[in-house]
């Protein structure tokens, strides 16, 4: 009977189903991953300012540092004003002394009106040296890095005028300036001093390449500028610049590249990033994996329905007070191939959530039809229940479908009784499913409530659904004679429903004791273990002749 019962959840399952594991997956990435981009921001931040603020106080550091050393020189020039040109014991030994004194020079000199080195801290100078040199200007000035041929080495000169014209030079040499520099600004990063008119370094550490352009320059405070420039070996830099206090123009510049500053944050980022890719694939791993599961029964459950591989199990119920068998409840059974056999509690929860529910009763009104239809016709008193859930009381296809079914089936509408379940809730604030209800039996058949006593709402359901039948679940049958208590509960059920008119089902007997116990308070049918299990169509035909044919003798 291959009707298209899939034609109610539109788009295809397969489809449906890779949809659902994509947007899954992609939800869970996000859960997993923006928290650590964003502690992964938040840290790039910090490690950022926290960098600036060092590579600042470094430059600041080389600035107070540099203007004592040149300070001092300073002083130590402005001490050897009484030099005379004759180069006396005298003289040499104040220039010895000073240089010795005097950390960071290494040599002093004398140069005469006409430009010629005469005297230094070694002796008189014989014949006269004529270095190169800037034209004379007042006061204190820095001159370099110059190479000092004796040395083989660069050094920076420190000049003093004297009011004859004559200047006396320091030769200071760099390393007492690079030891304050000594800090660690990675590969390439550098710290100098820098002249502003000229942009000479004063002194250097590693590779110092040529600016090639600023970018953007901000005061950054503390009377410290930062800029950022490209070099011409193509690397970018933050620096920053202080200028020497009480040497106008000269200026400590520190520069580290990026790689340096954002060192610690690449290895958190790196740290961060791993554990939030392991906490998004975990989440991944683990709703991709509930899903696959749940899509998979599913999407079984779909196919099943298409290939035909249910079953139904009537269960018998019998008239305690004649022990007839009056007719069975329909049970879905799901046969797999290869012989497994799935339990209806757990699909058909499923098949409710996924609305596959309703294609199942019809396919299961369908089937009953061709298998007991004859033996309904044949006996008229025979009931059949089905099963309803709430879903199918949320719209009228079920008189639709059970109409078009049994229409010219053979099969009476009085010998349908429509289950409806206490398990799930049925809220029926518009009265639909009360208004289902009425119309269903305004054919003549008959309304059971389901598993009365299990949900939380038995009373009002019986107070608000016009029901023919109560059926008394097995939890309270199972009290006969076990437990008193509750067997006062069985008793007020039973008298209830004779109060309200209700005619009484007890469902999973399984003792004669229990049996003998409903009959003698007066509950009208039966169904359970004690009289049979629920079974294929073809036995209960069978166990429905036998029992009834027994009777009959
Ligand atoms: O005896 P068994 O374990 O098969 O019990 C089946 C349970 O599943 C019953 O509680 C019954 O309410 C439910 N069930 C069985 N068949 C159907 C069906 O066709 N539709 C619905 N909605 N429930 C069913
Ligand atoms: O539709 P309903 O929820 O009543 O389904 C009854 C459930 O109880 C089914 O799972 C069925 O297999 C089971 N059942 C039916 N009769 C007996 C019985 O006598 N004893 C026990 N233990 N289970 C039963
Ligand atoms: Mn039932």
């Amino acid at each position: 009977m291959a009707v298209n019962l899939l034609s109610t959840t539109g788009m295809s399952f397969a489809l449906r189903r890779r949809l659902i594991v994509l947007l899954a997956t992609a939800v869970a990435l996000v859960a997993g991953l923006a928290p650590v981009g964003y502690a992964i921001y938040l840290a790039y931040k910090t490690t950022v300012v926290n960098a600036e603020d060092n590579l600042r106080s470094i430059a600041q550091d080389i600035a107070t540092d540099t203007s004592q050393l040149l300070n001092n020189i300073n002083q130590g020039l402005i001490a050897l004003t009484d030099l005379t040109y004759k180069c006396s014991a005298k003289d040499v030994s104040a220039m010895n002394t000073m240089s010795y004194d005097i950390p960071g020079i290494s040599e002093i000199g004398l140069i005469s009106p006409d430009r010629e080195l005469v005297c230094t801290g070694w002796g008189p100078i014989k014949p006269p040296l004529k270095p190169e040199l800037p034209p004379p200007q007042a006061g204190f000035r820095l001159l370099g890095p110059l190479e000092i041929r004796l040395m083989k080495r660069y050094g920076l000169i420190a000049m003093r005028q004297r009011e004859d014209g004559s200047e006396i030079v320091a030769l200071i040499h760099p390393s007492v300036l690079i030891g304050h520099m000594g800090a660690d600004l990675g590969e390439h990063g550098f710290a100098v001093l820098l002249r502003r008119e000229d942009t000479h370094l004063y002194a250097w550490e590693g590779n110092v390449p040529e600016m090639e352009m600023v970018a953007s320059e901000a005061e950054a405070g503390d009377g410290s500028t930062q800029l950022r420039a490209l070099f011409r070996d193509g690397v970018e830099r933050t620096l920053f610049a202080v200028e020497v206090d009480g040497f106008p123009g000269i200026y400590s510049v520190v520069a580290a590249a990026d790689e340096w500053i954002l060192h610690d944050w690449q290895r958190m980022a790196v740290l961060l990033g791993g554990i939030g890719a392991g906490t998004s694939a975990l989440l991944v791993f683990l709703i991709v994996g509930i899903l696959q599961r749940r899509l998979s029964l599913q999407g079984e459950l779909e196919r099943s329905l298409h290939k035909d591989e249910f079953e139904i199990n009537y269960q018998p119920v019998i008239e305690l007070g004649s022990g007839r068998c009056v007719g069975a409840e329909a049970l879905i059974c799901w046969c797999q191939p290869g012989g497994k056999r799935v339990r209806p509690d757990l699909f058909i929860p499923l098949a409710e959530d996924t609305g596959l529910i309703e294609p199942m009763t019809v396919w299961l009104m369908q089937k009953l039809r061709t298998e007991i239809g004859q033996l309904l016709q044949d006996d008229r008193a025979l009931h059949i229940a089905i099963n309803l859930s709430p879903g199918h009381f949320e719209s009228d296809r079920i008189l639709q479908s059970s109409s078009s079914i049994f229409g010219n089936s053979g099969i009476l509408p009085e010998q349908i009784i429509y289950e409806i379940t206490e398990r799930g809730l049925i809220d029926d604030a518009d009265g639909k499913a009360k208004d289902i209800m009425r119309r269903l039996q305004s054919r003549k058949s008959g309304i059971a409530l389901d598993d009365f006593g299990t949900g939380y709402s038995s009373l009002s359901y019986v107070e608000t659904f016009p029901l023919d039948y109560l059926k008394i679940d097995k939890r309270f049958v199972d009290t006969v004679g076990v437990d008193a208590l509750n067997t006062g509960m069985l008793v007020t059920i039973i008298d209830m429903a004779r109060r309200l008119g209700l005619r009484t089902i007890a469902e999973g007997v399984e003792t004669a004791r229990q049996a003998d116990y409903l009959l003698s308070r007066g509950v009208d049918y039966a169904q359970g273990w004690y009289f049979s299990r629920a079974m294929p169509a073809a036995e209960f035909i069978e166990f429905v002749h036998t029992t009834n044919r027994n009777l009959k003798q």
